[in-house]
């Protein structure tokens, strides 16, 4: 019998609120020679209380996901490549780097989209990444590279190696690690004593107010608020400092933290723990009643392309993401109602998305073939492939989404 479910931050009893069923990776896009050994696992989400932390019950083991082929490239989208330069220019313009030779430590630093503007600058940085292709990539770009997952030892050798970060810096990442004290324990032993920790992360507020449960996959162990953070970094001796809220990957939340009582925190912080409280978002009521909009908002979508098939029209979704495999696999749409995903990373085309099997193909098919309809399975990229996509509407073809409701867009 497996044990009863804990909360990875405090140990107490989780609250199981939403089941989601039978999973494959987020990212685990493959090759009909691997279908009869596919990995599945029960994707269910907790709530724990006295943390306010929502979290997986169960997540895969971080080798399986993030590996030499981990197929997800932060720079595939233009838009976050000018976001992460916005982001970097405004830790400069913070005075974050302002000291004698700093040092910025990212985190999760992929292919190298927030590191390079560092790295241009001749700043002293080190990107701590555990996989190969992308960190292949930062390298190209001229960012230095750790391949290894960050945990407790290894803030230790580059504390020994490097001195203190005056900088440590994270972008969706920080909710894909299990061990989550031992990650702020890590942080905290990096830290200079006047440094500062920035990260963002899909916001738990937006989850609940779109029902994008597609935010839900193996690698999102955690989806963090402004309350569930200070209760992590509070076990360290940190505290929040600021708190802006980004409209990137269909809503986020970029935490400033710094060691207790070196900054005045802005009234931002507090202002957004009062509007999380009136949202419960410490209560597990709130993710109950999630759930039974995650249910509804699965049938309706399903219905919806069930309608257009049962008409004899064509579609096809944009954007191979990690998130529409927790759509795909929970709302049971596989190649019966989508012809094909479309989407611009060369690891994923002429693949297969994980579970359901939808034959994954570069943008020009989306281009060249005549369709009636298209998923935006990317919704968070909404404005910028409509923009490069005016032929199709133009042409007559409609969008569908399903947040905050499933529909065809207008
Ligand atoms: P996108 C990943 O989520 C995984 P995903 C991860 N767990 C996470 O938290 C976030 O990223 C940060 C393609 N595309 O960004 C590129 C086009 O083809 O929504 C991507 O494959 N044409 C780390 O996978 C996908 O769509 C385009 O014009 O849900 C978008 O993936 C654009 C803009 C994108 O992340
Ligand atoms: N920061 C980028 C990349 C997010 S993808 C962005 O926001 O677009 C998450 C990245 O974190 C992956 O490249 C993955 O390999 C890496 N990662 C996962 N666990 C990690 C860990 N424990 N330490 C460092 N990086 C990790």
């Amino acid at each position: 019998m497996p044990s009863d479910p804990v909360c990875r931050l405090t140990g107490t009893p989780l609250t199981v609120v939403l089941d989601l069923g039978r999973q494959p990776l987020g990212n685990g896009f493959l090759d009909p020679v691997d279908f009869d050994s596919e990995y599945f696992y029960h994707l269910r989400c907790g709530f724990a209380e006295d943390s306010c932390l929502f979290q997986l019950v169960e997540q895969p083991s971080p080798e399986l996901m993030f590996h030499h082929d981990y197929a997800f490239f932060s720079s595939t989208s233009r838009h976050m490549q000018e976001h992460f330069a916005a982001f970097a220019e405004d830790i400069r313009d913070r005075g974050y780097v302002d000291g004698d030779d700093p040092l910025v430590v990212e985190i999760g630093s992929n292919d190298g989209i927030f590191l390079k503007h560092f790295s241009a600058d001749g700043v002293r940085h080190l990107g701590i990444e555990p996989s190969g292709a992308v960190a292949d990539k930062a390298v190209e770009s001229g960012v230095k590279v750790c391949r290894e997952f960050f945990d407790v030892a290894l803030a230790s050798r580059i504390l020994d190696e490097h001195g203190p970060a005056s900088v440590i810096s994270a972008a969706n990442v920080m909710c894909h690690i299990p061990g989550i004290h031992e990650l702020a324990q890590g942080i905290a032993l990096l830290l200079g004593d006047d440094g500062i920790l920035v990260f963002e992360d899909p916001y738990l507020g937006d989850v609940v107010r779109l029902t994008s449960y597609d935010q839900i996959y193996d690698e999102h162990v955690f989806l963090f608020s402004a309350l569930s953070v200070q209760n992590i970094f509070r076990t360290v001796g940190m505290e929040l400092i600021d708190l802006v809220p980004q409209a990137t990957h269909g809503g986020s939340m970029r935490y400033f933290l710094t060691k207790e009582g070196r900054r005045v925190p802005s009234p931002t912080v507090q202002e957004i723990l009062d509007i999380e409280l009136a949202q419960g978002l410490d209560r597990t009521e709130t993710f109950v009643e999630l759930a039974e909009r995650v249910a509804a908002s699965a049938v309706t979508l399903r219905r919806t392309l069930e309608e257009i098939r049962a008409a004899g029209k064509t579609i096809a979704a944009y954007g191979a993401t990690s998130k529409s495999t927790t759509i795909y696999n929970y709302a049971g749409i596989g190649p019966d109602l989508i012809d094909f995903i479309c989407d611009n990373t060369p690891l994923k085309q002429e693949r297969f998305s994980p579970g359901v099997h939808i034959p994954i193909l570069p943008e020009s098919a989306f281009r060249m073939s005549p369709l009636d309809y298209a998923f935006l399975a990317a919704w968070n990229h909404e404005a910028e492939i409509r923009s490069h996509n005016a032929p199709f509407e133009a042409a007559g073809g409609k969008w569908i989404s399903h947040v905050p409701e499933a529909r065809i867009l207008d």
